[in-house]
């Protein structure tokens, strides 16, 4: 794409101001991201993203999803003060002729957003205050979607936390063998089908009507929540995937990024390790912003999620791995192995930690339950 290109893009949405050149923008692994600064003063500075329709196969359904998802958001932002809609739900700009979304000569599918200014996304966490102010944005996020209807949403990518379907896909993916990588990965799959059935558990217990189905973010990695002014939360973004699942994957999916102190395709294995008092603080906050509604079965399945998260992670890594990259956005050749590598490091420590994990879940459990409004969250 030449600046050419992406500046005619940008001029077909509602956008005000006068924008200069477009540059690549975050480190997403899905979307193409492009920021657009605004040289007139007083105007928004722009998000240009190019959808991934390999990953998206209904674009209609899914930024019809996203503007419900705003609008609901922005609705209840206005009832609950101190929240700013503008400031605290992303903002889509629509094109000059109405559509939430431009095709491009070339079918690419374009969408704006407004930049959220003076914020930082981070891919790892550092201090306990960003873990804290992590789980109140994705326990808040849960919290204001807890009415919209359901109904009203498509799944964006059928069976996307379904492990029982990632499992296939990975079977497939070894039977069919497509980029001949399979006879160098006997003890990657060996660890993956060991763990599948015990996997299970949480989408048997929610077909059981056990665990409630509720409109979650599903992929709540730490860099899709935005920290504002002293690392206090923002805004929750990139809204592909908000449809019905379990908190425990919302919750499992952020530990994941949180409490390993490598990254998520860190090379170096002795790296991995876990951070605890991280994941205290992120469930602390996680807990304050759900207590009232959350039942006590979802609250003691959240640990659960943190096995299966990084688990399904690997299992995803491996089978895009197997069939030749296709999916996630890579740097080397060997990026997806390596990322299924670490993943699997990160469970087996956690599988060693269970049970510290568990206690520090109940633990914040009793304290917000006995002592709810007298917890510092600031
Ligand atoms: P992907 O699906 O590829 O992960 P995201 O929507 O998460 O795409 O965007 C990629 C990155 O761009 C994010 O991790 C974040 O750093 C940044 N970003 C996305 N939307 C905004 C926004 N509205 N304001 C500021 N930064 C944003
Ligand atoms: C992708 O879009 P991004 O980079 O935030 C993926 C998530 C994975 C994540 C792993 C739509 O998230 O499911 O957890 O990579 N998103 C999609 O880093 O597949
Ligand atoms: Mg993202």
């Amino acid at each position: 794409m030449t600046n050419l290109d992406l500046y005619n893009i940008i001029n077909a949405f509602n956008i005000q101001g006068k924008v200069n050149d477009a540059g690549v923008y975050g480190s997403g692994h899905i979307n193409d991201t492009y920021l657009f600064k605004n040289n007139e003063p007083g105007f928004p500075d722009y998000l240009l993203q190019k959808i991934n329709i390999h990953v998206f196969k209904d674009v209609n359904g899914l930024m019809s999803n996203i503007d419900q998802v705003i609008s609901h958001l922005k609705k209840k932002a206005i009832l609950t003060a101190p929240l700013d809609p503008d400031l605290n739900v992303l903002t889509l700009v629509k094109c000059k002729n109405g559509q939430l979304f431009l095709v491009d000569n070339d079918g690419g599918h374009w969408r704006v957003f407004h930049f959220m200014k003076n914020t930082s996304s981070y891919d790892q966490v550092t201090t306990e205050n960003q873990a804290l102010q992590g789980g109140l944005a994705f326990g808040s996020f849960m919290s204001a979607l807890s009415d919209l209807d359901p109904s009203l949403l498509i799944q964006t990518i059928p069976n996307f936390l379904n492990i029982e379907s990632r499992l296939k896909d990975l079977n497939i993916a070894m039977h069919v063998d497509a980029a001949k990588r399979l006879s160098s990965l006997r003890d990657e799959t060996a660890f993956l089908l060991e763990r599948s059935s015990a996997m299970m558990n949480i989408l048997q217990l929610g077909k059981s009507g056990m665990l409630p189905l509720r409109i979650t973010h599903n992929d709540t990695k730490f860099n899709n929540v935005l920290l504002g002014e002293g690392d206090r939360f923002q805004c929750v973004i990139d809204l592909d995937t908000v449809m019905p699942g379990y908190a425990a994957y919302d919750f499992g999916d952020a530990i994941r990024t949180i409490i390993n102190q490598g990254s998520e395709d860190e090379k170096d294995l002795s790296k991995i390790q876990l951070n605890l008092p991280l994941f205290a603080a992120f469930t602390r906050g996680f807990l304050f912003a759900t207590s009232s509604f959350l039942l006590e079965l979802e609250m003691l399945s959240l640990v659960q999620g943190v096995l299966l998260l990084p688990y399904m992670q690997a299992v995803r890594f491996l089978t895009d791995y197997l069939n030749g990259d296709v999916y996630y956005k890579i740097n080397a050749e060997q990026h997806n192995l390596q990322r299924t590598r670490a993943q699997i490091q990160l469970i087996k420590m956690l599988e060693k930690n269970v049970e510290e994990l568990n206690s520090i879940v109940l633990k914040e459990w009793i304290k917000i339950k006995n002592n709810h409004s007298a917890i510092n969250i600031s």
